[in-house]
């Protein structure tokens, strides 16, 4: 075929495109879920299914907040948005299998949806969504919240489908997928985990952000069998922490990218997220976390990094924070090694223990409960659970802050190990 002049090109292009755009269309839709209420000073999760956009199209943007009966966005300081996940029902997930496929998240974090021109996440009006939320209650009394959400959704107009590709560095091991950085390290000195995923099919990674939790630095995609790195999302701190504190504060903005031509990965190659912490203090129920939209096509070898258009926010290093326990630990000092964790309470809040010991909690409430240190000489948790033991073992000198991290003004203790 002769060579067109550009201009020619775009002019044949139009025309052939034109009865399509005469109807393609972008639309905000806004989606409002039924009330969910939180308890004071607490944290409400649960899944529900919830609308979508009833007609086939594409979602090209999603954004979510929590508004009130009135449709005001809530501040911080009432009910929070902590985490939220939506799905799609009875579609299988890229990373971890099963019949739920996670296309949009949120965290403190406001990273907002967003492909590149031309690319959309395709929609049946016969699609099933749900949603994963965990809101936190700032005040001290019972709040009502309703999870918005607004879809950008194209319709009459065909983009090229992209899949969702989750990559955790828990890498699919259940719903509450965290980690504790131990801390005690020096001045700047880091924590790092990773997980890595083999590409099953090759094609390009056209938008992706991240998600990390207090102290975290950034979260790392690389391409190990290339040996690239081709995109980090770091953090923006800052702005009013609400209180009480009932969490490390976490970033309030994750930097994220989005590319036309996407950053190529081949089929087989290993793709290996990093989270990487400041490691010079505890920072329990962490998280390492990357969302990335991908587009297959035909990819061989190790190809360029593109220039990525970055939506980067204002990065600097997470200001360190000292959590303060939300009330005093009360009673008197217990040398026990062991206490019960009930509803909701520790059985003993005060504990002197020698170096070296190993202690134990007896877990037997009607609800979910969990022990976090937040601050002492050595970050470790226990995970959400109704039964069953936990136990550590104290080889660090020093005073252990601990809470229950879904019932932070209610369930606290103190270990002093000497
Ligand atoms: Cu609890």
């Amino acid at each position: 075929m002769a060579r067109l002049p550009r201009f020619l090109l775009l002019l044949v292009a139009a025309a052939l495109a034109a009865p399509a755009l005469a109807q393609a269309e972008e639309r905000t839709l806004t989606f409002t879920t039924g009330a969910v209420s939180v308890d004071g000073y607490g944290v409400a999760q649960a899944p529900m299914l919830v609308d979508s956009p009833r007609v086939d199209g594409y979602v090209v943007g999603m954004e979510t907040e929590v508004v009130d009966a009135a449709g005001q966005v809530q501040g911080r300081d009432k009910v929070m948005l902590h985490h939220i996940v939506f799905a799609k029902v009875g579609v299988r997930d890229y990373t971890c299998g099963g019949s739920v496929e996670r296309f949009f998240a949120e965290g403190e974090e406001r990273l907002a949806l967003s492909m590149p021109r031309g690319y959309g996440y395709a929609n049946k009006a016969t699609d099933r969504w749900a949603l994963l939320y965990m809101l936190m209650n700032h005040k001290p009394q019972k709040l009502t919240g309703y999870i918005r959400y607004t879809v950008r959704y194209v319709t009459g107009e065909s983009l090229t489908p992209v899949k969702p590709i989750w990559l955790d560095v828990r890498n699919c091991s259940g719903p509450d997928p965290v980690f504790d950085v131990p801390g005690g390290g020096k001045t700047f000195s880091t924590f790092t985990k990773t997980a890595d995923f083999t590409m099953p099919e090759s094609g390009r990674l056209v938008s992706g952000g991240g998600h990390l939790h207090g102290g975290g630095l950034r979260v790392e995609l690389r391409n190990a069998t290339c040996g690239t790195k081709p995109f980090e999302s770091r953090p923006t701190w800052g702005g009013p922490i609400p209180r009480p504190v009932l969490h490390e504060p976490g970033p309030r903005k994750m930097s994220a990218f989005t590319s036309v031509t996407g950053i190529p990965v081949a089929k087989g190659q290993k793709l290996r997220l990093a989270a990487v912490y400041d490691n010079s203090a505890p920072h329990t129920r962490a998280m390492g976390i990357m969302l990335l939209f991908f587009a297959p096509a035909e990819v061989q070898g190790c190809g360029e990094t593109p220039e990525l258009d970055i939506d980067l926010g204002r990065p600097t290093a997470p200001r360190l924070f000292t959590m303060p326990l939300p009330r005093a630990p009360r009673g008197a000092v217990s040398k026990a090694t062991s206490t019960y964790v009930g509803d909701f309470r520790y059985g003993v809040e005060r504990v002197l223990l020698k170096r070296g010991t190993t202690f134990t909690w007896r877990f037997l409430g009607a609800f979910a409960h969990d022990v976090t240190v937040i601050g002492g000489p050595e970050g470790f948790s226990a995970p959400w659970t109704t039964a069953g033991v936990f136990k550590h073992r104290f080889t660090k000198s020093g005073t252990y802050k601990l809470f229950c991290s879904l019932h932070p003004t209610r369930m606290v203790q103190q270990i002093t190990v000497r």
